[in-house]
């Protein structure tokens, strides 16, 4: 057996990169350190909303070491006061400007010889504050009382509204409909916390040239939004983004710090450094809140009629991420789910507040974890109301096989999916009609079991063009490979992995197209000098963009080892074919070669053909994919203390073809966790000033081995019919999917009581208060 057949596509190949990660080698940011480098520390605002009288930087500058002190003043006089924009929609301070407007916002940077001396000196930045009232909640800013961004043109703190479907239809839908469900719901601010921070090295060469060294998920979209920012052309930017700690949607934006590192290099001469605090991390980056009105409505016997759903989201003081008119918003449109409804409508508002800036969040895609949670809340609630089984009402509802694609009331055009095979595996693996029973006699005893379920579909892989462009780049990626003499070869890719294992499975991608071995390949992201230009790794996209670039690469290589083959050979190359990873002559398949073999001839006797062999392509996707799933959790509430325990969670994933089972099981495991930790566990709370009460880890909660529960997993397999191999993404889908699942279960136990919904997180403190509030209600019952 060759190592080829060992390890390409669908095997479970160990994570190339782990040896260095498991041997403390990785290489991250915090490694690097340049001579003659400068530490930056950055001075946040201690209020939520105020006017800057004035700042003055003489007791910092006292400070032994410091070299300089940096305000909007300084920034605006060399035009780089503001982030980069996508659409010229929202454009972030930089540091405030005569105003902050969330607490914890960067007021000043300081630049000093060690990191110590840069922070102490920040803390004696003095700032003038004048306090202004906060608006803290979307209901808040729609008054329009206070005006928090007196610096746009439009005076209203309404940011835009999105809004898709049939507002019209849908109406009629619900007004004729049996019943309908109304509820409101919260997807509270949560915070994707990587474990490492987010930093950049900044340092101009001789000739002006800038390398920057930074935590990015997408180091080529960075190149180009600094250009866009700073006006130093694009050939005089190299990004270059290391070893990342994680990223989780975190290390998508471009932060003020980074603009900051940059302006400091380029005035003082010498390379600069920022790395954050996990404080920092935790206030200012980005984070938002959804607020959702559903109606659900549905025949008696739970045919779904059509759903509606009003949203205010809480976008902060800034929202350089929300463009109205592109998918990012949009991505909210798979709010119908699994679901075959007839008609719908969504309308979404968007609110600036004293918060920190909205936009990308937490293992997201995007505003999916939001609509999907949204939807299998609102299923479990209506097929209580109908006493239908949540099993059994979804099953009523499923879009069916035969339906694909699937044009969906609300936008999209689902790839392919088989919701019920996927459900029944799952079903059937945690033994539903066991633990019914099991549930059914707890019930009789009093005691508090629940069953939650989640059905979700989730719609990644942002790249068709049509659709997309940010920064007004189309959204597609390239993928090189060239392959070496002896069929070792290296790959590159425009996306970077967090974690993620892209080193692993982009060598499977190719190894399997190629015939070659997999260990032999050498993968490279994150360098802009020498990857081809991605859009990044977010939205669960690398796989059904970067992965498809790769599959068409090492097919173009293939047309072209056809050509060599058939030279070595001596036969036409139209009596080759591909079979076995290797090129047979038709009819005589003794008579073949391998791509090694034609690795060796390209480089030694190509023949008539150009020699060398590799290939540069870039990949525009025609549609979105739509990976689907079904969570089963089942929870145990303690009645007197309101403790809740997930005893089984068993997670059925269907990411069409699957390239490293393993890898994808890892990816679940690692996203139901933090799904756990948003459901039970995690929120960003201000209170009603405006203050950030979750400002470290002992405030925001991550889990850890003690509280996580453990996963059982599996899967299903659909293809994406037009994804080169067939592959859907899973990045994300844990995330997407198991928040439901958990409050669904919790509330299923909860449900003898007559409770219908609590908000998450759900603590022990919230599910206890909603026991309580319960038996008051109904002492007969309690
Ligand atoms: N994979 C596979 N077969 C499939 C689909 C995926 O083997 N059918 C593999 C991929 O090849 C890749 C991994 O699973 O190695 C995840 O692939 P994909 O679903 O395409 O997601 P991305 O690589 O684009 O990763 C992004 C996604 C996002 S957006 C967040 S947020 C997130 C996540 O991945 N952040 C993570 N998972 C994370 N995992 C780690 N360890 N760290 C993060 O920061
Ligand atoms: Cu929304 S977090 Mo991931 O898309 O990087």
């Amino acid at each position: 057996m060759t190592s080829t057949e060992k390890f390409a596509m669908g095997k479970s190949m160990k994570r190339r990169e782990d040896p260095r990660f498991i041997q403390g080698k990785g290489h991250y940011l915090d490694d690097i350190n340049l001579p003659g480098q400068l530490y930056m520390a950055l001075v946040h605002s201690p209020y939520p909303h105020a006017n800057i009288l004035g700042i003055d930087s003489s007791e910092a500058m006292k400070v032994p070491g410091v070299v300089a002190v940096v305000t909007a003043k300084e920034l605006n006089a060399h035009g780089v006061g503001r982030l980069p924009t996508f659409h010229g929609f929202d454009q972030q301070m930089v540091l405030a400007d005569g105003k902050v407007l969330y607490q914890h916002q960067e007021v000043a940077a300081v630049y000093a010889e060690t990191r110590e001396a840069a922070y102490d000196a920040a803390e004696l930045v003095e700032v003038d504050y004048e306090p202004l009232q906060a608006v803290v909640t979307p209901q808040q800013a729609k008054t329009d009382e206070t005006i928090i961004r007196a610096d746009r043109e439009q005076q209203t703190n309404h940011i835009f509204n999105w809004s898709v479907g049939q507002q019209d239809a849908t109406e009629q839908a619900l007004a004729g409909s049996d019943h309908v469900v109304r509820q409101h719901i919260k997807y509270q601010r949560v915070h994707a916390a990587p474990l490492e921070p987010c930093g950049c090295v900044a340092e101009f060469d001789v000739m002006g040239r800038l390398k920057f060294y930074v935590t990015s998920q997408a180091p080529h979209v960075y190149r180009t939004a600094l250009f866009l920012v700073t006006g130093i052309p694009e050939d005089k930017i190299q990004v270059i983004a290391p070893d990342l700690g994680g990223g989780f949607g975190n290390k998508v934006p471009v932060y003020p710090g980074y603009i900051c590192a940059i302006a400091g290099a380029l005035v003082i001469g010498r390379p600069v450094k920022w790395i954050e605090t996990r404080t920092e991390n935790l206030t200012s980056s980005f984070a938002r809140d959804y607020h959702m009105d559903i109606e659900l409505g549905a025949t008696k016997d739970g045919k779904l009629t059509a759903l509606k759903v009003l949203t205010d989201a809480d976008h902060g003081a800034f929202d350089a991420a929300a463009d109205p008119s592109k998918y990012p918003a949009g991505m909210f449109g798979i709010i119908t789910g699994s679901y075959d409804i007839p008609t719908a409508y969504a309308s979404l508002d968007a609110y600036f507040t004293n918060k920190m800036p909205g936009g990308v969040a937490y293992r997201c895609s995007f505003r999916v974890t939001e609509a999907a949670y949204c939807i299998e809340r609102a299923m479990d609630i209506l097929a209580d109301d109908l006493n239908i089984d949540p099993v059994e009402l979804r099953r009523r509802n499923f879009i069916q096989p035969e339906q694909f694609p699937y044009q969906s009331p609300l936008s999209f055009t689902y790839d392919s999916g088989d919701y019920e095979k996927t459900m029944d595996v799952a079903l059937e693996r945690i033994g539903y009609a066991d633990l019914l029973k099991e549930q059914a006699e707890k019930r009789a005893r009093g005691e508090l079991m629940g069953i939650g379920i989640s059905t979700f579909t989730e719609v990644t892989g942002a790249g068709p063009s049509k659709h997309f462009d940010i920064l007004g780049i189309k959204m597609f990626d390239g993928a090189e490979i060239r392959i070496h003499p002896s069929g070792a070869g290296i790959i590159r890719t425009g996306t970077k992995s967090q974690g993620q294992g892209h080193e692993t499975t982009w060598a499977q991608i190719v190894a399997e197209e190629l015939g070659l071995d997999p260990q032999n390949f050498q993968v490279e992201e994150g360098d802009t000098d020498t990857a081809p230009y991605g859009l990044g790794t977010y939205a669960s996209r690398s796989t059904p963009v970067a992965g498809g670039a790769l599959a068409l690469a090492a097919r173009k290589i293939r047309d072209k080892g056809r050509k060599i083959a058939a030279h070595l050979l001596e036969v036409d190359e139209m009596d080759l074919e591909w079979k076995d990873y290797r090129f047979q002559v038709m009819g005589a398949p003794s008579r073949s070669v391998t791509m090694k073999e034609v690795a060796f001839a390209a480089y030694t006797n190509p023949g008539e053909n150009e020699p060398g062999l590799e290939a540069t392509l870039y990949y525009d996707p025609p549609n979105m994919v739509f990976p689907h799933g079904t969570y089963i959790a089942v929870v145990d509430v303690d009645r007197e203390t309101g403790e809740t325990k997930v005893r089984r969670f068993m997670a059925i994933d269907d990411c069409g073809t699957i390239i490293n089972p393993m890898i994808v099981e890892g990816q679940v495991h690692g996203g139901l966790t933090e799904g756990y930790a948003i459901a039970f566990m995690q929120e960003i709370p201000y209170d009603e000033d405006g203050n950030n009460l979750a400002t470290n880890f002992t405030e925001y909660l991550v889990p850890t081995s003690l509280e996580t529960p453990s996963w059982e997993t599996g899967h299903t397999v659909t293809p994406s019919p037009h994804h080169p191999i067939g592959a859907k993404s899973v990045g994300e889908s844990p995330n997407v999917g198991s928040p439901a699942a958990f409050v669904n279960a919790v509330i299923d136990a909860l449900s003898p009581l007559g409770v219908r919904h609590i908000d998450m997180p759900l603590t022990r403190e919230k599910v206890w208060s909603a026991i309580r509030e319960a038996e008051a209600a109904q002492p007969a019952q309690a």
